[in-house]
């Protein structure tokens, strides 16, 4: 009773902000995302005659509402495969926490297929996908590589709200996604508290909702047709927008700092040189920059002139897998 998964961490390049369910983690837009290739997190789960669940990540013993998380997906997946077996949850990842790069999002995908798979469930992709869902909203598209979208759906119980897989990670290879990391700290507002207060304090928020669909509809074609021009700018308009409706909120969230601003000021320069290169930015300082493979090294030489100290560089990457090594 015993499996290791691993996943990739995702960023939204149409975003997902606010629930229309809390408990449950029902969006009220959908979303859509690329996998990353170079953000991983490994989770090995093993169901033992333990008395009582033990979450390990990165070397620290998880405590409080953090362990809390783990123990509910065990649960869902203890209540389907009708046991109550414990379990030992181990996990590993390969990039910083709370700086904005989504690794609840890989870190949810990979434990509920690790949980599932010790559990000998062996659930469909949707089913894994609702799984991924109710540990952290964004895991649910990291079950797909390449291009995911979260369909948000409309019944209460949730059954129809998760990530089905638009393009693989084979449709566009040269599409790279760099994380400027600038600032590592934890950031101050989590975005599961932004969101809960961007829906019920913003009054931007129903315009957010309104745009959303749109921005989506559109992504998706410039994703299909590999229009990076396109692409760069929904993806821009929809981070601002995300934002707008975040700062919107009381009291403000403001996600930005002047470091994020000064390397989009750059960027922009950039892009007057004739660099095609555009951004996004989640809810945290650190911007993603996108452009081609081509154009990665002049886009890297760029931030270290700006002496961002690091970078992260990602292609699209693959799906949730099943892993040969476990981490015990
Ligand atoms: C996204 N973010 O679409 C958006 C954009 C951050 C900004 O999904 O409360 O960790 O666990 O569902 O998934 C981050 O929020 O929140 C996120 P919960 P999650 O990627």
């Amino acid at each position: 009773m015993k499996a290791t998964a691993s996943a990739h961490s995702n960023i939204a390049l149409v975003k997902y902000w606010g629930k229309r369910d809390e408990a449950s983690i029902l969006p009220w837009t959908g979303s859509l995302s690329m996998t990353l290739d170079a953000l991983a997190v490994a989770t090995t789960v093993a169901f033992d005659d333990g008395d009582a669940d033990r979450v390990e990540i990165n070397g620290v013993d998880l405590k409080g509402a953090a362990r809390q998380r783990v123990v509910d997906t065990l649960d869902l997946v203890r209540a389907e495969a009708g046991f109550a077996r414990r379990a030992r949850v181990l996990s590993r990842s390969d990039f910083p926490t709370g700086a904005g790069l989504a690794s609840s999002a890989a870190g949810g995908a990979a434990l509920a297929a690790a949980a599932s798979w010790a559990a000998g469930l062996d659930p469909a992709p949707e089913a894994l996908s609702i799984l991924a869902r109710r540990n952290s909203g964004s895991a649910c598209r990291s079950i797909h590589g390449g291009f995911s979208e979260w369909v948000p759906g409309e019944r209460p119980d949730g059954t129809d709200s998760f990530a089905v897989p638009l393009f693989d990670e084979r449709h566009w290879p040269e599409l790279r996604m760099i994380a400027a990391i600038g600032d590592t700290a934890e950031k101050a507002v989590s975005s599961r508290e932004g969101m809960r207060r961007t829906v019920t304090t913003s009054p931007f928020y129903e315009a957010w909702r309104g745009v959303s669909a749109r921005d989506l509809v559109e992504c998706r074609g410039a994703i299909e047709a590999r229009d990076l021009t396109r692409l760069g700018e929904i993806a821009e308009r929809n981070a601002w927008r995300m934002h707008a409706a975040a700062l919107g909120a009381e009291p403000p969230l403001r996600y930005f700092t002047a470091t994020t601003l000064t390397i989009l000021d750059g960027m922009q320069a950039l892009r007057k040189q004739g660099r095609e290169v555009y951004f996004t930015l989640d809810a945290g300082p650190n911007p993603i920059l996108l452009c081609l493979a081509s154009d990665v090294a002049d886009v890297t030489a760029f931030l270290e002139s700006l002496r961002i100290p690091r970078w992260v560089v990602s292609g699209p990457g693959r799906g949730v897998e099943r892993s040969e090594a476990p981490l015990f």
